[in-house]
């Protein structure tokens, strides 16, 4: 893959994924690493206890991908801790704002009782630099979590007002479609095909706030890693996108 972001304003795109514990941000930057790279890749851990509701990331931290020739893609991702139902309890959506500006610096430990302090030396960073800013919000849901708890949807109304407040462009991804019908299970191809899935995408759309035509569909891998060339299509149309509005963001900096 050849990308190269506009070097006079960034080195590299940055993006960042958010959204609930389990909807599968994880999952999804091993899926584009390893749709990217062509063989599989498990790297940002995946939490493979379902029914854990409690967030299994929890530092902040950016993924980057490797080239075949050696070095970098100059795209990063960063997969945060979930949003968690509640007060006190998972990311605060502070913490996401201070992110998408560029304070926060890896390695920190989002603390979901208090928000990252300015006099935070070690992880708070003043003066982030075009680089450190956040250039794409990426919202990532499992579109067969039917209930989005209020508190939740709020958190998420919080990140996109000020995502929107500071420019930043927003896609969403709509993950776990092989649960979400039997066509799609049985071949992914057909995705297109599931009027289930069209129902899901666009409950989830009104959910989040976020147009149909920026909801992009993704089955992630997890139970089997093997590349597979339907899903590395949907994948890397959803990354395609990342990446043309990353680009629009840039030119308007
Ligand atoms: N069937 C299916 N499982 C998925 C998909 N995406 C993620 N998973 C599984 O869902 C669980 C939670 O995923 P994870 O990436 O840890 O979610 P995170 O909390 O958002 O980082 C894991 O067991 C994954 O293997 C998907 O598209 N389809
Ligand atoms: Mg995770």
């Amino acid at each position: 893959m050849d990308y190269e972001p506009d070097g006079s304003k960034a080195k590299k795109l940055r993006v960042l994924i958010y959204g609930p514990v389990g909807a599968g941000k994880s999952s999804f930057i091993n899926s584009v690493i390893t749709a990217i790279r062509g063989r599989s890749y498990v790297r940002a851990e995946a939490n493979n206890a379902r029914k854990d509701t409690k967030s299994f990331t929890k530092e902040y931290k950016a993924h980057k991908i490797r080239r075949q020739g050696g070095g970098h893609l100059p795209i990063v991702f960063s997969d945060i801790m979930g949003l968690e139902d509640g007060q006190d309890v998972g990311v605060r959506a502070e913490d996401i704002q201070l992110a998408m500006e560029g304070h926060v610096k890896e390695g920190y430990k989002f603390n979901p009782t208090s928000t990252l302090s300015k006099n935070d030396t070690t992880h708070y960073n003043p003066c982030p630099t075009p680089d450190d800013q956040v250039h794409v919000l990426v919202c990532l849901l499992n579109v067969n979590s039917t209930e989005i708890t209020p508190s939740v949807i709020q958190k998420m109304k919080a990140i996109r007002e000020k995502a929107r407040d500071l420019g930043i462009p927003q896609i969403a991804i709509g993950t776990h479609i092989d649960k979400c019908c039997g066509i799609i299970e049985k071949d992914v191809k057909d995705v297109y095909k599931s009027t289930h899935l069209k129902k899901k995408m666009t409950e989830f759309s009104s959910a989040v706030g976020i147009p149909l035509n920026c909801l992009f569909p993704v089955k992630n891998y997890s139970d089997d890693p093997e590349p597979k060339d339907d899903m590395d299509i949907l994948i890397l149309t959803a990354v395609k996108h990342i990446l043309n509005y990353g680009d629009d963001f840039l030119d308007d900096m």
